[in-house]
């Protein structure tokens, strides 16, 4: 992990984090949360995330106190329940979260939420200006923060400042559904370093960044715009193999009611999000279960689906189709002793869930947009290398670019998922174990903190930034 100083010896001086989400007490094990929990740890500094709603919004940051090591500060920024409405569940989270999942037939603009979005973005700017020391390098985590860095400059903040978005970038036509679209490529160009996880989100914005009038791509691959420079990268996020392997090995398994103790088990994972793509797998697999079952397998396939956003109409409407699936293919296919789809709505606990993993003979990771995907990472980190299981990987998630040795399919395509569920079921020893190894050497060598340490040391790189002042004139 980063230990506060670049490949060139540069000093990076202290990082300041900003996300949606900052731990509040102990940190949890795993996840982005821990990576940039390590991150901090070994440069100092501060972390700020939102507060619960309801908070007095004319004070400042709320001081958290510093992390359990005492290594940085953590700080929560006030919500109000207004702003909680319109900035996180409205503009957020119903505009830019189908929008950037290209779903722009969902996107929910209602008056007011964007300038609830302009409100919170700039309070949370005015506070940081107030407590930035000229070498520190700010870290913006997601759609939550896009006119963050914008905000500062206007500030006068001259500091360097990365944005790395965890969710897909927009196609140029996507991004038209977006009212605010115009305003997009100056929010972008604030920041020295963009960073996103697939060279196609790395496409998509250049492609937008090309359609702006004001921007130049320069001979050496950065931008340019009214007089600042940045870069467009990709940076795939990684896990914590090492932590989720151990998990998973020494992890107990909860108890399941399957038709025998070796009957297949397949696996899915995900927030209850249309994004997630779980309508079409169960469909799948019902497709799978009327064409291809060998009468003698009794393959139970348990999704784990928590709801997430249910306060937002388009996370109810999924709700409902996904139980009426579930229960006509349960209808079609049950017997006494096995009741094909378990659709289990509860959080489970990392090490049961790293138990699950290891357990299962598949994992369906099928989404029809994200940014990764750090399930099918998981999966893959927490399989038995000498029997592992078998990942069927959408090739619309993130991490089809990288896992290209998965079961790679097309959750569009019915009839060609439940053929990859057939072939997954059946497939040789040796096959998966060659699968596995490929997919396996990659996620334990680009990890999280490999992830971590390649944007701070690039954005560390990055070229100081010209002074709003003096462009002005
Ligand atoms: P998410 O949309 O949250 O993240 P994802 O990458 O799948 O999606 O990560 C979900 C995490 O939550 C995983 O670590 C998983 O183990 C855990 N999880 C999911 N369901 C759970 C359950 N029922 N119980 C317990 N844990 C559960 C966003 C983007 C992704 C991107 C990540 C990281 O949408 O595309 O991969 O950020 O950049």
């Amino acid at each position: 992990m980063p230990d506060g100083s670049s490949p060139r010896g540069r000093s990076r001086g202290r990082l300041v984090v900003v996300s949606n989400r900052v731990p509040k007490g102990d940190v949890p094990a795993g996840g982005l949360i821990y990576a940039l929990d390590e991150a901090l740890r070994g440069t100092g500094g501060s972390w700020i995330g939102a507060d619960e709603p309801g908070g007095d919004t004319s004070g400042g940051l709320r001081d958290l106190g510093p992390d359990p090591t005492g290594a940085y500060q953590r700080f929560a920024f006030p919500l109000s329940h207004a702003e909680q409405e319109g900035y996180y569940l409205g503009y957020s989270n119903s505009v830019l979260w189908p929008l950037f999942h290209h779903r722009p037939d969902l996107v929910a603009v209602s008056e007011g939420d964007f300038d609830h979005y302009v409100a919170v973005n700039r309070r949370v700017a005015r506070a940081l200006r107030d407590r930035l020391e000229p070498d520190d390098m700010i870290w913006i985590h997601d759609y939550h923060f896009l006119m963050l860095a914008h905000e500062l400059r206007q500030m006068g903040v001259e500091n360097r400042i990365g944005l790395f978005l965890h969710i897909p970038f927009p196609g140029p036509t996507d991004a038209m559904a977006l009212p605010q679209v115009a305003m997009l490529p100056a929010w972008l160009a604030a920041h020295d370093l963009l960073g996103l996880q697939t060279e196609r989100d790395v496409i998509a914005a250049l492609e937008l960044l090309r359609h702006d009038p004001h921007t130049e791509l320069l001979n050496n691959g950065m931008l340019s715009r009214q007089g600042r420079t940045f870069s467009v990268r990709r940076f795939p996020i990684g896990i914590d193999a090492e932590g989720f392997a151990r998990t998973a090995e020494a992890g107990v398994l909860p108890r399941l009611t399957l038709p025998t103790r070796d009957s297949p088990l397949l696996l899915g994972v995900d927030r209850l999000d249309y994004s997630k793509g779980l309508v079409k797998r169960f469909d799948a697999f019902g497709t799978y279960l009327a064409e291809h079952r060998d009468p003698d397998v009794k393959p139970t396939y348990l999704q784990i689906a928590p709801v997430s956003r249910g306060d937002v109409v388009a996370y109810q409407d999924i709700r409902e189709d996904l139980e009426r699936t579930a229960g006509s293919i349960n209808g079609a296919h049950s017997t006494l002793d096995w009741t094909p789809i378990r659709y289990v709505r509860s959080h489970v606990d990392r090490d049961r869930l790293a138990a699950l993993y290891r357990r299962a003979d598949v994992a369906l990771v099928t989404p029809l947009a994200d940014g990764m995907n750090l399930v099918a990472k998981e999966y893959v980190a927490a399989q038995d290398p000498d029997d592992p299981g078998v990942l069927i990987l959408s090739h619309f998630a993130g991490a089809a670019e990288q896992m290209t040795e998965a079961l790679l399919v097309n959750p569009y395509d019915e009839a060609g998922f439940a053929a990859a569920i057939d072939r997954a079921l059946r497939m040789p020893a040796a096959e998966r174990r060659a699968r596995h190894a490929a997919l396996r050497e990659g996620v334990f060598r680009d990890d999280v903190g490999h992830w971590a340490e390649t944007f701070l040391d690039r954005l560390a790189e990055a070229p100081a930034s010209l002074p709003l002042r003096m462009r002005a004139g």
